[in-house]
């Protein structure tokens, strides 16, 4: 009867026109894709077999596509005439770019140029850009969003370890008997792995999360610390403290392998749970309990996020947490792996590819000759020694006068980066500006020139997730009208500005990427496969899923231990400015929002919101839904409330999603002080209802 009535499905490939396997282009989880189109419009996208999502994807890799095809991405390049962004030809606005750059290039020298890379687009394309920066114009003014995300990271990694990346796979949380989660909420920003932690606790691994804010995972953890915003140095340096002083310390593992441990153990002293108790707020029980579990297990994990790394002293913590793993001997081993969870589809990717001001491909100084020498005979082009600008210092240079043109390829720092209205004086103080972008966003409200690009679902190449993969990227549509791939209109211009790079697709740069990266030699289009490849990747093609099992990669081969004590973050509660706001994200949109507004996403979020603590709201006359004015020391901004008891008595938190919120102009110019990641996890604020007449009144306890 049902074979009489149903008649047999079509293999996929004839029911759509395109099916592509690829790598999800939204978090750093890098979940691989099935994608399925017809007539150049995705119809659906399922989840393949990939080693970091074992099947599974989240609603944004799943579901939300439908912008690739929103009426609102840009179509044809645009150039500004009297004040308006107005429809041009290729060949017009090529024109312009190349001309303008050459001017303010013969007039002011190429430092006076800086471009920016997207750690949304692919490995390819970032590499592109910084050759376009360094050898067509003669700068390393060249920086990505890691700037803004996990660069303390990134340092902090390196001053331990070595090396810039996680020391094992995701893969380590299912052998892990304990979990620590610092300052990341993985069931919003990184859903598949957040569901592969779920998934862990229940199976047994022991999960303590370290959060002003009580995320998800703290339901399914045993213990749950929630120091004060910006004091995770004292958090680490008093779990430290209990491990060495209940006999925790893996004698032989600090004794081999690492070096510093004594100034350490001093340091050490000073951090007794009582005295971390009173820094940070959290019961000395809960601490001394959090201390034995990790340092008690056989095998532990260490994951952290920008509740670490947003902060003052974001890179020192992040080499606090790695002397906690040091004197445990909990690094280099199955079960036993540090997992920044990096944040963007290919922000390690692009910090990789040296789209830096201060390092080439692998992390390799700009200031080492050999290294130099190196690029500059590959790419036939002389090439400055000296370091370029930070995203901060471009913008810091283009308000002084120093800096005349930017080319910001796949970034909105107009509404992400920190202290909006000193972005938007240095977007209004450049001679000229280009962003290349799918979407008219914040920042292409300063553009001269804006280029029309290709998302993710439009090109190929490969991506690094948060594990140290290269994953491959394949294309599941065209780019929309005259729309171009990244890498075709960056290799356009460069060539216009006399470099010719001699590629022809993305799978020409990546051999190159190869053949000049040490680290990446063995990486090629054939061996990507299914499984992607994890760095160092050696000639033959042998990847490396654990770093740092016998040696770390410094001189000498030991960690180094850092003795780092607590500073007080930049930013403070006074009489003024009683509460802190600490920003971040959630589940159903994306940064910028740019995408994920365009998607049916926004019907289930369609606004940034203010969550406030009961307590904090009873006091402040504030109901939930009621419009509130938020002001810090550098800027105001109005949201609405939501009344929760996730969030701890004293402080705030809100997104970023959505411009009209505008949230960082709250955010001043504070930093950390290695990296100068901005600190946008603690803003004194001062909170008040908007209405006159408030929607809730209070009901005041006997005595009040
Ligand atoms: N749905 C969605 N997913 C995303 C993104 C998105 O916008 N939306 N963005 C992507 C990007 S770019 C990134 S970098 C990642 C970020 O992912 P996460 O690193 O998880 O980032 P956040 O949610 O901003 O912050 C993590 C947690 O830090 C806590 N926190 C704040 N201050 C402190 C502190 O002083 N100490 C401690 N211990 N914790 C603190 C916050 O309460 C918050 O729960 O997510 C990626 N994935
Ligand atoms: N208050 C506050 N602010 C924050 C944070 C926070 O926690 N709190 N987090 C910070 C962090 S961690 C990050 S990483 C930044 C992220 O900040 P951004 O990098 O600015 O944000 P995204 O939304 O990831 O993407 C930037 C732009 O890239 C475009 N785009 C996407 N894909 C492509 C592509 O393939 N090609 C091109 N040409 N363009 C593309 C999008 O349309 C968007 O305009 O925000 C930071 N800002
Ligand atoms: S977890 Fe991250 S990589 Fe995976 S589907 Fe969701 S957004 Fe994409
Ligand atoms: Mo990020």
């Amino acid at each position: 009867m049902a074979n009489a009535t149903i008649p047999e499905a079509p293999a996929a490939e004839e029911r759509f026109d395109r099916v592509a396997a690829t790598t999800c282009g939204y978090c750093g989880v890098g979940c691989r894709l099935e994608t399925r189109a017809i007539d150049g419009r995705i119809v659906s996208i399922g989840p393949l077999d990939g080693p970091a999502n074992h099947g599974h994807t989240c609603l944004k890799g799943r579901f939300a596509h439908g912008f690739s095809r929103s009426p609102d991405r840009l179509r044809t390049p645009l150039i500004r005439e009297d004040g308006e962004l107005r429809p041009a030809s290729w060949e017009e606005a090529l024109g312009r770019i190349v001309a303008e750059l050459e001017r303010v290039k013969a007039a002011h020298g190429p430092d006076a140029i800086a471009g920016l890379a997207s750690s949304r687009a692919t490995n390819e394309d970032c590499y592109a850009m910084q050759r376009l920066i360094r050898a067509a114009v003669g700068t390393n003014n060249i920086d990505n969003c890691s700037r803004v995300c996990h660069s303390p990271t990134s340092f902090a990694l390196r001053r331990s370890f070595g090396l810039s990346g996680a020391t094992g796979s995701f893969d380590d949380i299912d052998h892990a008997e304990v979990g620590v989660l610092m300052g990341v909420n993985p069931t919003q920003g990184h859903p598949v792995v957040g569901a592969r932690i779920k998934q862990a606790a229940l199976r047994g691994c022991k999960l303590i999360t370290i959060d002003p804010r009580r995320i998800e995972l703290a339901d399914y953890g045993e213990i749950h610390l929630a120091p004060r915003p910006g004091t995770n140095a004292a958090v680490a340096l008093g779990l430290c403290h209990v491990v060495r002083r209940e006999g925790l310390v893996d004698e032989a593992f600090v004794a081999e392998r690492t070096e510093g441990y004594e100034a350490v153990e001093e340091l050490l002293e000073g951090y007794d749970p009582a005295a971390v108790e009173e820094i940070a707020g959290i019961p000395a029980a809960d601490l001394e309990a959090a201390a034995r579990l990790y340092g008690e297990a056989a095998s532990g994990s260490l994951l952290w996020g920008l509740g670490v790394t947003e902060h003052m002293y974001g890179s020192e913590v992040v080499q606090l947490l790695c002397n906690l793993a040091m004197m445990t001997g909990k690094v280099g081993k199955p079960g036993s792996a540090l997992l920044p969870l990096r944040g963007q589809n290919n922000v390690q990717g692009s910090s990789d590819m040296g789209a830096l001001p201060d390092t080439y491909t692998a992390y390799r100084s700009v200031e080492d000759e050999e290294v130099a020498a190196t690029f500059e005979a590959a790419w036939g082009a002389p090439l400055s020694r000296r370091k370029g600008k930070t995203i901060p210092q471009m913008f810091d240079a283009a308000v002084a006068g120093d800096l005349k043109a930017m080319y910001i390829f796949g970034e909105d720092v107009a509404q992400t980066d920190p202290d909006t209205a000193h972005v938007i004086a240095a977007m209004e103080s450049l001679e000229f500006l280009v962003c290349q972008e799918i979407f008219l966003n914040e920042t292409t409200k300063y553009a001269d020139v804006v280029l029309p690009a290709s998302a993710f679902l439009e090109k190929e190449g490969t991506f690094i997730n948060a594990e140290r993969r290269f994953q491959a990227v394949e294309p599941a549509i065209d780019p929309p009208g005259e729309a171009r791939t990244d890498f075709e209109i960056i290799g356009e211009v460069s060539r216009r500005l006399g470099h010719e790079t001699g590629w022809e697709t993305p799978w020409d740069a990546l051999d190159e990427i190869a053949r000049l990266t040490p680290h990446y030699a063995g990486v090629s289009r054939e061996r990507l496969g299914s499984q992607g490849l994890q760095w160092p990747v050696r000639p033959d093609g042998t990847d490396s899923p654990t770093l740092y099992d016998t040696t770390f990669d410094r001189p000498g081969g030991r960690g180094h231990f850092a003795p780092l004590p607590y500073k007080a973050p930049g930013d403070a509660p006074d009489d003024e400015f009683p509460l802190v706001l600490v920003t971040g994200r959630i589940l159903q949109h994306y940064n910028a929002g740019t995408m994920t507004r365009r998607t049916a996403n926004a019907e289930l979020v369609d606004r940034d919101v203010l969550e406030v603590h009961p307590v904090d709201a009873a006091r402040l006359w504030i109901g939930d839904g009621d419009r509130v004015s938020v002001r810090s020391r550098v800027g105001r901004i109005e949201v609405e409330a939501k009344v929760t008891d996730r969030i701890e008595p004293g402080h705030v938190f809100t997104t970023f999603h959505f411009p009209e919120t505008r949230t960082n102009l709250l955010v001043g110019q504070s930093a950390d002080v290695n990296t100068s990641c901005p600190e946008y996890k603690v803003i004194a604020v001062d909170v008040r209802p908007i209405s006159e007449q408030p929607s809730f009144v209070p009901v005041l306890a006997d005595g009040d």
